[in-house]
């Protein structure tokens, strides 16, 4: 057989054959004959690098390694949807379409927790995927996007076309990735949604093609089908992966029943959903009802209520925070919320617990608020039983036992006793973490085993570590090449930035962003240690509480002791200027609106901030630049108004490189 054909047969087998697993999820060839023919592929395609199509199964497996995404502009805008976050609001959006529509029935979909793509096929072929970025341009993601595995590279009709829908990481992936993200000790993903948006936004396409991505098609342009149904039955019929939960509703009342039916589903879904999304099903309807310049009026998105789970309070334990803070815990039944085992949860303060009534042994309700921290809601009254004990405050610091304070008007209990053991270790753990003095290899469990072997006792004594060679090595579970690089780490962190070490010691309303402003106005330990109380207060953002504590705390012979000991254990006392990189960011005043893509607010705030730039929370005539999220709020108009310069992600994530 001619090359050319061969070449066409295996793409056409080997297409076909991934169609039917990924898509249909109805596999029809061995892994192994699968295996043998893509080798095959494979072997032709490097002899003869010029055969290689777009359509080749061979995209799947990644290998273009870009230096960034380029820009792309949408061919029609890419809209968000408005949402409701209960029955009656959902019932107000019914109303509003009833008056202009009042024949409308409804295609209900599950909201898949994603990020949002648009898919560009010519003649057949994927030719580009792009992001949704603020909606008019987002970014080109093809080659991440080619390895999907149940995303056709080629389509049977060779159709122009575009279809929109939405990547996801199925729950199984997430967790097998974050699991060996805590092996490498990497920053863990918080939920499906992030590890998607990390993974499509990989330069390199082989990792994105090892992360297990998948994807449904909700959207094709241009579609000439009458409804909403049939469109999904259209997508379906050229190759692609639809959602199988879409259901047509002639009533509101039906779609509350299909919501809460889908309520019921979905734990037991292999992927991630956070609510519904409701769209009037007659396409004929969509000019008569219209749309925002943000959404489209003929749909909307139902948000489900955070997952809230029922657990036995078991007991309140208290911890000693560094500066003595006294924090009540409520440990629990360990329960699964959101996809994760938590077992232990804030409860903040003495009034916090009064107010909620909470008695150990209640059964109570947990929920994650802001999809991460874990917080109690409410106890559960009637469940009550004889069992029960009502929760009274402790007067005693847990750890050294001493008397308790809570000053007037402070919701707060103080344990005051400056050599509490407990708050000593807390006070370790700060100064060696990342955001403080930043020693690499001491970490929180590193600290106690050394704090509580004896090791150190104060900051200076982690910098005479390396005089306790012979007796380290003896510690359990460290080898001596661990001890190396821990001594190593220590002995490396000594020429930190100033500022690092004024956070590190710990006075209190001295947080990072405080601690470096004094640094840049005194410039050494000496300057900062007898700076005035007025010095201190005259500084832009400095407020009298805080030149305070530092006057107070520089006042005190045994900070003064430990700074000495510090100074002659050859910690750098300077603050160097020079760690700022200049960019265009350097001196800008930035506000941001809605939801970066690519990461999260406080990420964008510390990138913005290492490049002496700043990111304040409202938008006023000082503001230089407006970085403009998904779903803008309020902030965007009136940017607009004050003529801001507005700045698209896409934009922000190049000059940040810049
Ligand atoms: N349907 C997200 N937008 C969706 C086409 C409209 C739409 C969504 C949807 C605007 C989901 C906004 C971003 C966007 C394509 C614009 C869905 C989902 N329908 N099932 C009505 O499952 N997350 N998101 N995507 N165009």
């Amino acid at each position: 057989m001619e090359l050319l054909d061969r070449l066409t047969e295996l793409k056409q087998i080997l297409n076909q054959a991934s169609y039917e697993y990924y898509v249909l999820d109805h596999p029809t060839m061995e892994d192994f004959e699968y295996d043998r023919l893509m080798e095959e592929l494979i072997k032709i395609e490097n002899e003869h690098p010029e055969l290689k199509t777009a359509d080749s199964p061979t995209n799947k497996i990644g290998g273009v390694v870009l230096d960034k995404f380029e820009k792309v502009v949408h061919t029609s805008k890419m809209m968000s949807l408005s949402d409701a976050f209960n029955f009656e609001e959902l019932k107000d959006f019914d109303r509003r379409v009833k008056k202009d529509a009042p024949n409308a029935t409804y295609c209900c979909e599950l909201k898949i927790d994603g990020l949002s793509v648009s898919l560009r096929y010519e003649e057949g072929l994927l030719v580009l995927a792009a992001t949704r970025g603020n909606g008019e341009i987002g970014e080109n993601i093809t080659n991440n996007v080619k390895t999907i595995k149940s995303i056709p590279l080629a389509i049977k009709e060779h159709k122009t076309l575009e279809v929109r829908g939405e990547i996801f990481m199925p729950k199984k992936s997430f967790h097998a990735l974050n699991e060996e993200r805590a092996l490498n000790e990497e920053d863990l993903f918080a939920n499906c949604r992030n590890a998607a948006a990390g993974s499509i936004r990989q330069l390199d396409s082989k990792i994105a093609a090892k992360r297990n991505l998948d994807a449904f098609l909700y959207y094709l342009l241009d579609d000439t089908s009458d409804t909403q149904v049939h469109a999904l039955e259209h997508m379906k019929n050229l190759g692609f992966k639809v959602n199988p939960y879409y259901k047509k509703c002639n009533t509101i009342e039906e779609v509350i029943e299909y919501i809460n039916a889908m309520g019921e589903l979905r734990p037991t879904l292999p992927y991630d959903i956070d609510g519904i999304v409701l769209k009037v099903d007659e396409k004929v309807l969509y000019s008569t009802i219209g749309e925002t310049v943000k959404y489209p009026k003929w749909a909307i998105a139902y948000k489900f209520p955070p997952e809230e789970v029922k657990t036995k309070l078991l007991s309140i334990t208290y911890q000693v925070g560094r500066s003595g803070v006294i924090t009540p815990v409520a440990n629990f039944k360990p329960v699964f919320v959101q996809g994760s085992l938590i077992s232990k949860a804030t409860l903040h303060n003495e009034d916090y617990i009064l107010s909620k009534d909470i008695h150990i042994n209640d059964t109570i309700i947990i929920r994650k608020a802001g999809d991460v921290i874990p917080e109690v809601v409410k106890p559960i009254k009637e469940e009550r039983d004889q069992t029960v004990l009502p929760f009274q405050m402790i007067k005693e610091c847990p750890c050294c036992h001493s008397q308790l304070v809570r000053r007037e008007q402070e919701a707060d209990y103080f344990c005051l006793n400056p050599n509490c053991s407990e708050k000593l270790m807390n006070r370790l753990i700060h100064f060696a973490s990342k955001p403080a003095y930043n020693i690499d290899s001491l970490g929180d469990k590193l600290t106690i085993q050394l704090y509580e072997a004896g090791f150190i006792r104060d900051i200076a004594d982690i910098f005479r570590l390396k005089d306790h060679y012979e007796e380290l090595i003896q510690l359990q579970g460290l080898g001596k090449k661990s001890i190396d690089h821990l001594l190593e780490m220590i002995e490396n962190s000594k020429q930190n930035n100033l500022n690092q070490l004024i956070f590190g010691l710990g006075i209190k309303h001295c947080g990072a962003k405080i601690s470096t402003i004094i640094c840049k106005r005194f410039k050494t330990m000496n300057e900062i240690m007898t700076a005035t109380f007025e010095e201190l207060a005259a500084i832009n953002d400095i407020g009298e509480a805080i030149a305070y504590e530092v006057v107070e705390y520089m006042r005190q012979p045994k900070n003064i002791q430990l700074i000495k000991q510090l100074n002659e254990l050859g910690l750098n006392m300077e603050y160097h200027m020079d760690q700022i990189q200049e960019n265009f960011f350097t001196n800008k005043k930035c506000v941001l609106t809605g939801t970066l893509e690519s990461m999260g607010r406080s990420e964008a705030k510390k990138l913005i901030e290492s490049f002496g730039g700043n990111l304040s929370e409202s938008v006023s005539s000082k503001t230089d630049i407006l970085i403009l999220g998904v779903n803008p709020g309020s902030k965007y108009d009136k940017a607009k108004k004050l003529g801001i310069y507005i700045m698209e992600e896409s934009e922000f994530l190049q000059k940040i490189k810049e």
